[in-house]
């Protein structure tokens, strides 16, 4: 064990975080508390930025555009890119110790999923964005001439990125990478819980030499604060959201008077679908990881868990007999969970706890909050948690809850096991456990979600589409359906 805190390994400990605007950090005189999930302690503070800030970086954005980013070529913005991606691995330990001093997770997922997929980010979509092509159709005309239609992509101007708390980098950088490969300048809001791995970003876009107002970074909270001035801003062209289905519905509201373009990554209520011919120990194993990773707190995790009722039994027990055996801890002492984000959203999820009891389930493991008999006390843990016996009807298993865990029930059927997974108002993604191809098929493409993976869960290959259908968001990140949405195609015709 390393230590209780990562406390003494944050790059910004005691430090005021400032914001990003037009090259230059700026402090304000507003600051709001950097507040440590494992203990409770203060770990730095953050200043806020008010509207008149973010207008100032919008403008500072704005003018950006028109400056030498706007006539650097696709390459050379690739390369720049690229540039970044090496900075983030060459001050890779920094990284990670400000995304564990904001989350508590564990430093094993932060150092092998969180800040890798940072850099991966960069790189990546500076590979897809040079293999990119034009389309271009060529068209018969009465003269017997012809001509010949191509497409261009121009930025769409400035991009608002806010991103919630879960994986604060790699959902940030998701975002950022393709918006400026494709020429945009960016105003970055990162969550208010969560601001040190986008502070780190905005040094590094100093020191890789992005120009002066491209890449901004205003620090606040959503409602009567940055973000809200953010997304209501005229001369913001569009708004790259991840977060909350509720947020997204606000920010909609506010992005309507300007009629910005919208990219929404928005909330879930995932299914995993076990049937009785699956890979027994595969499933177990793999619904661990989708019900418990980052403490539940992945939108892609599953909080509802259907069994085919021949193993029903079996899977609970096995699932039960693992989930309490579950590590939970600081992020330096080999846990397998860190805590929930915050003291405020620990008290939503054991509320969830709560009802779950209140609406007639029965708790098969967990269901409380662990006691170290230190300062970790003061932090966020809670217990990983499994309930069976719920109604479908149950609020428990119909909304949102973000947390370790999951509801479990049975189905003796697959028409029975695709209704109950599809009987929801989101539509993010499912897990199917099979060893038959043509179910595993079947069941995958029956799913309404925007993603669904068979035998496994949250492999990612970033070429691919990736949102949700219902609640789940609006529209497709990844790969070109990113570069999509950070460009304005443009159509020449040329008579020949
Ligand atoms: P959140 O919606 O509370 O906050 C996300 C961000 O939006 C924060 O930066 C916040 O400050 C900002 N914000 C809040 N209200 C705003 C407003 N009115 N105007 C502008 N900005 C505003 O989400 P969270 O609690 O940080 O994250 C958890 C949620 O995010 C869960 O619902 C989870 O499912 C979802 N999520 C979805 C995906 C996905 O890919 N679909 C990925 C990660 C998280
Ligand atoms: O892997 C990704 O690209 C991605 N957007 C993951 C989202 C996870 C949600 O918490």
């Amino acid at each position: 064990m390393r230590s209780l805190t990562p406390a003494d390994q944050y790059p910004f400990l005691g430090q005021q975080l400032p914001c990003l605007v037009g090259g230059e950090f700026v402090g304000t005189e507003r600051s709001f508390p950097n507040v440590s999930p494992v203990n409770g302690r203060v770990i730095a503070r953050v200043s806020e930025a008010d509207a008149a800030l973010v207008d100032r970086a919008v403008q500072a954005a704005r003018a950006a555009l028109k400056g030498p980013w706007g006539r650097l070529t696709m390459q050379e913005r690739a390369a720049l890119l690229r540039k970044v991606a090496d900075r983030i691995e060459q001050r890779f330990a920094e990284f990670v110790s400000a995304e564990i001093a904001d989350t508590g997770k564990t430093f094993t997922q932060a150092s092998s999923l969180d800040i890798p997929r940072g850099a991966a980010n960069f790189r990546s979509y500076a590979d897809l964005a040079l293999a990119r092509a034009a389309e271009c159709y060529e068209m018969g005309t009465a003269d017997g001439r012809g001509a010949l239609n191509y497409s261009v992509h121009k930025p769409v101007g400035v991009v608002a990125v806010i991103a919630p708390w879960n994986l604060p980098f790699l959902l940030l950088t998701w975002k950022v990478a393709p918006a400026l490969v494709c020429g945009n300048t960016v105003v970055a809001k990162p969550s208010e819980e969560t601001p040190s791995s986008a502070q780190l970003l905005a040094q590094v876009m100093q020191e890789c030499g992005v120009p002066p107002g491209v890449f901004n970074l205003v620090h606040g909270f959503g409602p009567g604060s940055a973000g809200e001035a953010l997304v209501s801003h005229p001369d913001v062209a569009a708004i790259a959201f991840t977060g909350e289905s509720a947020t997204g519905a606000a920010i909609m509201k506010s992005a309507a008077p300007s009629v910005k373009a919208l990219s929404f990554e928005l909330g879930g209520k995932n299914a995993a679908l076990v049937f009785a011919d699956a890979d027994f120990d595969a499933a177990v194993a793999g619904t661990m990881r989708s019900v418990f990773s980052n403490c539940g707190q992945v939108c892609l995790c599953s909080e509802r868990v259907y069994v085919e009722r021949p193993i029903f039994e079996r899977f609970v027990a096995a699932l039960a007999e693992r989930a309490a055996r579950l590590k939970v801890g600081g992020p330096f002492e080999g846990a397998d969970m860190g805590p929930l984000i915050s003291r405020a959203h620990r008290d939503k999820v054991l509320s969830y706890y709560r009802l779950a009891r209140e609406e007639g389930g029965e708790i098969v493991t967990g269901g409380g909050v662990p006691r170290f008999g230190d300062e970790r006390d003061s932090g966020a843990f809670i217990e990983p948690t499994i309930v069976r016996g719920l109604a479908e009807q149950a609020r428990c298993v119909r909304e949102e809850i973000f947390g370790p865990i999951c509801h479990v029930a049975p189905f003796d059927a697959e028409e029975q096991a695709v209704q109950m997974a599809n009987d929801t108002r989101y539509g993010l993604c499912a897990a199917v456990w099979t060893s038959n191809l043509q179910r595993a098929h079947r069941v995958a493409r029956a799913m309404e979600v925007g993603i669904a993976w068979v035998n496994d869960w949250f492999l990612r290959d970033l070429r691919t589409p990736f949102g949700g259908v219902k609640l789940s968001g609006i529209g497709r990140e990844g790969g070109l359906h990113s570069l999509a949405f950070f460009s304005e195609p443009m159509n020449i015709c040329v008579k020949l």
